[in-house]
């Protein structure tokens, strides 16, 4: 049976990683930074089918211990300070954890075992204010956020331990992917919460910033299916995992009021406090090398994407907000 570590098992991508490798017949390790309160939420489900362990990226010696307590044929590497404005005011801390932290895991698996694949999640926030248009694996960087900058250097210190001491360390450089899962702070789950609680009559309006930013957005779940297919290949490589289409934040709002029949224009407040000092205007991704090395492809389409976010927070939210109300979340 192979064994897979996941660093950040308790965010999104963590959460639908481990039960992709579950089906797929692995032992799945999970590392979690210990807390006042646990929040399992996301992996609830798998609880009784994974092994939850006690590590911290800011950590060096409990990353090694780990390795060498349960030595992983696989490591994937999630963990992350990933939201871009709390990277504004909390900036040390973000290269501590984003950037500094990948070199701690990279540093583990070398002391330990030079044969364990290892997976860094990168990000399309590396390209910044871009350069080219559609983004691919050798368009230039130019970051444009603390994060974005810690993932340059997470990306490259990737490259530079396969380069080094010949790794199988693979940078994955995924475009925005969403989900029900999603954090509360992020545009799209933002969105998505906001309309159905204005359409089951627990809110009036929604406060958002930019909505002339672009993304390529995707379905969280094709995108860990792509970060394990990069790591049974023959040799490390790094690939984009994109959709290849762009949307507005102005659009995705459309669509998620006009699929409860509401008008966004009723209901949206622009709010100067979600601007970000400096923002990326346009993200589209180009996933040719993932489509003809790993065959591998989106399967949901961006509208698809936005209703069933809607879908399932009206459905989550339907009756129980009484008892558990939505956590009160301003960022
Ligand atoms: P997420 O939901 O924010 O999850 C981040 C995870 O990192 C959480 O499990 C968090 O634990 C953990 N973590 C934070 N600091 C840690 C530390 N010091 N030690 C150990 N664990 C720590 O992020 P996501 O959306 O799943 O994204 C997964 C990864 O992909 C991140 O690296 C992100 O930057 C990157 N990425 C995401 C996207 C996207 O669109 N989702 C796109 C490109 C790249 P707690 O639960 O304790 O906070
Ligand atoms: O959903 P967002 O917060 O995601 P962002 O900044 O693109 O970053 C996400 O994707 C990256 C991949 O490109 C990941 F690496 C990163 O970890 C994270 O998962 O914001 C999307 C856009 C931005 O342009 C933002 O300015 O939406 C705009 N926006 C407008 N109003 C807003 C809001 N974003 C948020 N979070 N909240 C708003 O009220």
């Amino acid at each position: 049976m192979p064994k897979a570590m996941i660093t950040g098992i308790t965010g999104q991508d963590g959460s639908y990683l481990a039960d992709f490798l579950l089906e797929q017949g692995y032992e799945v390790i999970g590392v979690v930074r210990r807390s006042s309160t646990v929040n399992f939420d996301r992996i609830e489900h798998i609880q009784d089918k994974i092994s939850i362990v006690q590590g911290d990226l800011l950590d060096q010696v409990s990353l090694i211990h780990l390795l060498q307590e349960y030595r992983p044929d696989e490591v994937y590497n999630l963990a992350a300070q990933s939201f871009v404005p709390t990277s504004f005011s909390q900036p040390a801390l973000t290269g501590e954890v984003t950037a500094l932290g990948v070199t701690r895991m990279l540093d583990a698996i070398r002391i330990v075992d030079k044969h364990i694949r290892f997976y860094q999640a990168s990000s399309s926030e590396m390209f910044g204010k871009v350069r080219e248009v559609p983004q691919n694996e050798k368009t230039p960087f130019h970051p444009r956020s603390p994060y974005g900058v810690a993932k340059v250097y997470g990306h490259w210190i990737t490259v530079n331990y396969r380069e080094s001491y010949g790794l199988f360390a693979c940078s994955g450089i995924l475009f925005n992917h969403e989900s029900p899962r999603r954090g509360l702070e992020f545009l799209p789950r933002k969105v998505a919460h906001g309309v159905a609680r204005i359409k089951l009559g627990l809110a009036n309006e929604l406060r958002l910033g930019n909505l002339e930013a672009r993304r390529d957005w995707g379905y969280a779940p094709d995108y860990v299916r792509g970060m394990w297919l990069m790591l049974q290949q023959d040799e490390p490589d790094d690939y984009v995992l994109a959709t290849g289409e762009t949307h507005t934040v102005r659009e995705f709002v459309e669509i998620a009021f006009a699929h409860v029949g509401l008008d966004w224009q009723d209901y949206v407040v622009i709010d100067p406090k979600y601007y970000r000092p400096a923002e990326v205007d346009l993200l589209v991704g180009d996933p040719s090398k993932a489509r003809e090395k790993l065959g591998w492809r989106h399967s949901v389409s961006f509208e698809e994407l936005v209703q069933l976010m809607v879908d399932a927070d009206l459905e989550r939210l339907k009756g129980v907000e009484q008892l558990h109300p939505s956590p009160n979340i301003d960022w």
